[in-house]
């Protein structure tokens, strides 16, 4: 009894960034909530089954609910669940607390930014797609919330590079942390790679408030591209970071090298951005030499991907091995797949490998042409943000929100379902959509359940659109299960003291990062960023500089 009452007492009192990380992240996940509610319809959609007119009138056409999905899903969860990892572990792993103000500001700021924005999109007057590419012109509250929900992101910058500049004083001459060296990179990508996004909300903003009559598509959609290439990292590198640093621990093993873990992220940094022109093959107006440019840095950008490949599969060895496993490939068999949390992740990447290959076509200039604009795309991206980063934010959540509240995981078994359907949803789902998309050349966003010209188009591919109905049923139960498992273990009464005492899972490292040259050059973070700057002018400032001084403006368009 006496525990309890001191346990109801006040969590947050002695780490008032907790409450800080568990509502930025349930935030996150209330915004994940909506946003997957519309996945299964699409889904559906897919497979020849129109289901919109069930949400009508609260919901009116395709394209809202799909706006809806990808706004909710890809820019907003992703974003408050990186303001949660990579402002809360820094902080732990350096013992600083982070400028609690500022961080509370910036928790309002995207809850702010978040509700003005959401309005218009309740509202269907701002049904433009997550890529509100122009001439279609949202309502200006669509553009300026979405303003004030990314600038919310420039807080957590500070936040980081307070922290690790008091840290550095304290500590001169010695190599930063692993978890802050990451989240530094990671910011100072992020800010590298915003300011496409910041341009070109300052054009749409003027121009949805009537200030300026038009504005140029292809520069908007440049602009766009600019940071849409990058955010992909910024939503992958929470994932990437959590699977450094917690996962091997939570395995039961150690991370075989921490300098190869800063190489990874140094690279990020330096290749994330200067890539865009491989959403913009089919578009004209970019000279194709500067597309084989932007192709042939794409092709770096996958070399972490593909260290990270070797590192954390060789830190799963260490911990299967640790665990007995015997052979070849006994290791595997001997992790811990029924801890939620580790099987979350162990999926999540199995994914990402056909996810990845997809990519390198994608990137492959002329292969493109075969799969742009098709449902092949959302096949790719399910496997990378879908999978692997959603469900290593729903794996984290499992020990995360108990670590946060002090609250017990409840319902673990159901925790272990979730991720298997989950899982096994995005594989089916995944394929149909691959297949759908390379061979019958079935474009994305298009509502062809609502159109029997289409229905009757597509009839040859009638097996992989059942695919995508099954896949669409198991998704659902998926997310009820998690949601469920999630609100049910945030929302109890329920606190017990280990829970509160636990500390974040570190994962000890075998190769340090202590007289390694490896590390020594990396933390030159800001002489690297520098560089990551000039490859950003040289690979964009010509072609920007053409099209801001060719602009041809053209007066938005309603076309939902
Ligand atoms: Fe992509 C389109 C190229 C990665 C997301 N991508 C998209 C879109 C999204 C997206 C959302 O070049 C659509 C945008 C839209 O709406 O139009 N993408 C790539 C390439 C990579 C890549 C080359 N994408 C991502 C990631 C995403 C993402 C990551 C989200 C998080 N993508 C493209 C291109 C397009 C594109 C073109 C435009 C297409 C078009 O025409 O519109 C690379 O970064 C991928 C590198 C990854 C690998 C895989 C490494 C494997 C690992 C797993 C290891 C396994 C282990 C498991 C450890 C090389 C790390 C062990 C397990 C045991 C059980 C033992
Ligand atoms: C688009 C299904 C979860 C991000 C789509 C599409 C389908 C789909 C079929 C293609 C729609 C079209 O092109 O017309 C699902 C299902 C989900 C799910 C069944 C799970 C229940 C997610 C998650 C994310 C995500 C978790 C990201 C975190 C996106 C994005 C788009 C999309 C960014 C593109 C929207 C656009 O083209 O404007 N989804 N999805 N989805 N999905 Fe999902
Ligand atoms: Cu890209």
């Amino acid at each position: 009894m006496a525990v309890k009452t001191l346990f109801n007492y006040d969590v947050y009192a002695s780490a008032p960034e907790k409450k800080y990380a568990l509502y930025m992240m349930m935030l996150g996940f209330a915004a994940l909530a909506l946003g997957t509610f519309f996945g299964p319809f699409q889904a559906m959609n897919y497979g020849g089954l129109d289901l919109y007119p069930l949400l009508k009138p609260v919901f009116q056409n395709y394209y809202q609910g799909l706006t809806l999905h990808g706004v909710l899903n890809a820019i907003v969860f992703t974003q408050l669940f990186a303001q949660t990892i990579m402002v809360y572990l820094p902080a732990r792993e350096l013992g600083l607390r982070p400028n609690m103000t500022l961080a509370w500001v910036s928790f309002w700021m995207a809850l702010g930014g978040l509700l003005l924005a959401a309005v218009p999109l309740l509202l269907n007057e701002a049904s433009v797609l997550y890529t509100f590419y122009a001439p279609l012109q949202a309502h200006w509250a669509f553009y300026l919330g979405a303003a004030i929900f990314v600038l919310s992101s420039y807080l957590s910058i500070y936040l980081v590079l307070d922290m690790w500049a008091r840290w550095r004083k304290a500590n001169p001459g010695k190599i930063t942390p692993l978890a802050t060296f990451m989240a530094v990179t990671f910011w100072l990508m992020w800010f590298l790679a915003s300011l496409g996004l910041v341009v070109e909300a300052l054009f749409l903003i003027a121009w949805s408030f009537g200030w300026i009559a038009g504005v140029d598509p292809l520069l908007m959609r440049t602009l766009f591209w600019y940071t849409g290439h990058p955010i992909v990292y910024f939503w992958l590198l929470p994932a990437y970071t959590l699977a450094y640093l917690t996962l091997p621990r939570l395995a039961g093993g150690k991370l075989v090298s921490d300098p190869l873990a800063r190489l990874v992220f140094l690279l990020f940094l330096l290749f994330s951005v200067p890539v865009g022109f491989h959403h913009q093959f089919a578009d004209p107006g970019i000279a194709p030499y500067w597309k084989m440019i932007h192709t042939v840095l794409t092709m770096m950008v996958a070399v972490p991907s593909l260290i990270t490949a070797f590192t954390i599969a060789a830190s799963l060895e260490v911990a299967g091995r640790a665990n007995g496993g015997k052979g070849l490939l006994g290791w595997i068999g001997a992790l811990p797949w029924n801890n939620p949390t580790v099987l979350a992740f162990l999926l999540g990447f199995l994914a990402f490998i056909p996810g990845g290959a997809g990519g390198m076509v994608n990137a492959s200039f002329n292969l493109n042409q075969n799969v742009h604009n098709t449902v092949w795309i959302p096949g790719h991206f399910h496997l990378q943000v879908g999978t692997l980063v959603t469900m290593a934010a729903m794996g984290t959540a499992f020990w995360l929100i108990p670590h946060l509240t002090g609250k017990p995981l409840v319902a673990r078994g159901m925790a272990v379902a979730s991720q298997w359907l989950w899982f096994l949803g995005m594989f089916i789902m995944t394929f149909a959509l691959h297949w759908m998309g390379f061979l019958y050349a079935i474009p994305r966003r298009a509502h062809i359940s609502g159109s029997p010209i289409a229905m009757e188009a597509y009839k040859e591919s009638a097996a992989w659109m059942a695919l995508n109905i099954v896949s669409g049923v198991i998704l659902f139960i998926a997310a009820f299960l998690f949601f469920y498992v999630i609100f049910a273990t945030a929302l109890q009464n329920r606190r017990e003291p280990g829970q509160v005492l636990a500390e974040v899972p570190f994962t000890e490292a075998i190769s340090k990062p202590q007289g390694s040259r490896l590390a020594q050059l990396t933390e030159r973070v800001w002489f690297w960023f520098g560089i990551a700057v000039v490859l950003v002018v040289l690979a964009y400032g010509p072609v920007l500089f053409q099209m801001f001084s060719n602009m041809n403006p053209v007066p938005g368009q309603r076309l939902w």
